[in-house]
């Protein structure tokens, strides 16, 4: 039984497609809390967090937009998830991935507080590894994952508590890398298991040979789902649609494996944009796939329910 914390992460300024906003009220009308509760787990949602005013923040980069914003978005969402990780597993409702700038910095600060490693698993279409510096469209949605690994030129964000290392990273799901990004990924040991990967060795084994180093490590796992890490076709509420992505069951079979490793410490659900959405299906397939991770079976032997 783990205590689910629920917060509010309504980010739409880390990209241009607006509705990501929307995307905490969706995940509450689709039953998240309910399905959780249902699994046995208790549920307390903290509302929505709410930034303070932007302060002005500026970069040479003029293709950046919104920085002041996101700044304060992830100053705001640090600190939400540095408190909230003693208390139980944070489930962060996005909001667009730009929210996990705050997010995995809160986590990472109460993991250096515990002294204990933390794991990074990014299931997302894309790497999300650019820096404030190389971004050509200046959407932030698209480096949190470069401020978290402890890349340089993150400048006017607060600094990154305590750089994750590289071989605690591992991404799954990838098909959209910019050229910068990809010199970038070249230079550090952080495990980018590509749609190739996937089709080639399934998701099964490299999942497991990354959970069994969390394992060993005695680590805290924070997990980052982005709605493109599954295929347009079944997930089409999204800003940045990216073909060739998870099936259904890929998607479920790494959640399904996630929550027998016990391993997970926080999540994030980013990216949805419920104006997109085929009549709420995207946002159900989400609320699903969380209950795949915390213990919902395609069989339960005990409930005897599919
Ligand atoms: N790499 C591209 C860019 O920086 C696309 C980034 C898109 N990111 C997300 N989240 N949708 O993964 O613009
Ligand atoms: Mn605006
Ligand atoms: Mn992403
Ligand atoms: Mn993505």
């Amino acid at each position: 039984m783990t205590h689910c914390i629920l917060i509010g992460a309504p980010v739409d300024e880390g990209q241009r497609v607006p509705g990501c906003m929307m995307g905490p009220s969706a995940y509450r009308v689709a039953g998240l809390g309910r399905v959780l509760e249902s699994l046995g787990h208790t549920v307390e949602d903290r509302g929505d967090v709410a930034p303070a005013p932007p302060a002005g923040e500026t970069h040479p980069n003029s293709a950046i937009h919104h920085l002041p914003e996101v700044v304060a978005w992830t100053n705001a969402l640090s600190v939400a998830g540095r408190s909230a990780m003693p208390d139980g597993m944070p489930i962060f409702m996005g909001g667009d991935h730009s929210l996990a700038l705050g997010t995995v910095a809160g986590v990472a600060a109460h993991a250096k507080a515990a002294d204990r490693p933390l794991f990074v698993i990014w299931l997302d279409a894309h790497s999300d590894f650019h820096t404030p510096e190389t971004t050509t469209s200046g959407n932030l949605h698209g480096t949190p994952m470069a401020y978290a690994a402890g890349r340089p030129g993150f400048a006017p964000f607060p600094p990154f508590p305590a750089a994750v290392p590289a071989e605690n990273i591992c991404m799954f799901g990838i098909r959209s890398v910019d050229p910068a990004e990809h010199r970038m990924l070249q230079e550090t040991e952080i495990t980018v298991n590509d749609m190739r990967v996937l089709d080639e060795r399934g998701i099964v084994a490299p999942l497991r040979e990354f959970l069994d180093r969390v394992r060993a490590a005695n680590g805290l796992l924070h997990v980052s789902l982005d709605v493109d890490f599954l295929d347009p076709s079944i997930a089409p509420a999204v800003g940045t649609t990216v073909p060739g992505g998870a099936t259904f069951r890929e998607a479920h079979l790494v959640c399904e494996i996630l929550h027998e490793s016990g391993l997970v410490t926080s999540l994030d659900l980013v990216e949805l944009n419920p104006f997109l959405d085929d009549r709420g299906r995207t946002a159900k397939l989400m609320v699903d796939l969380v209950g795949s991770m915390m213990g919902q079976k395609v069989f339960d032997r005990r409930t005897r329910s599919f």
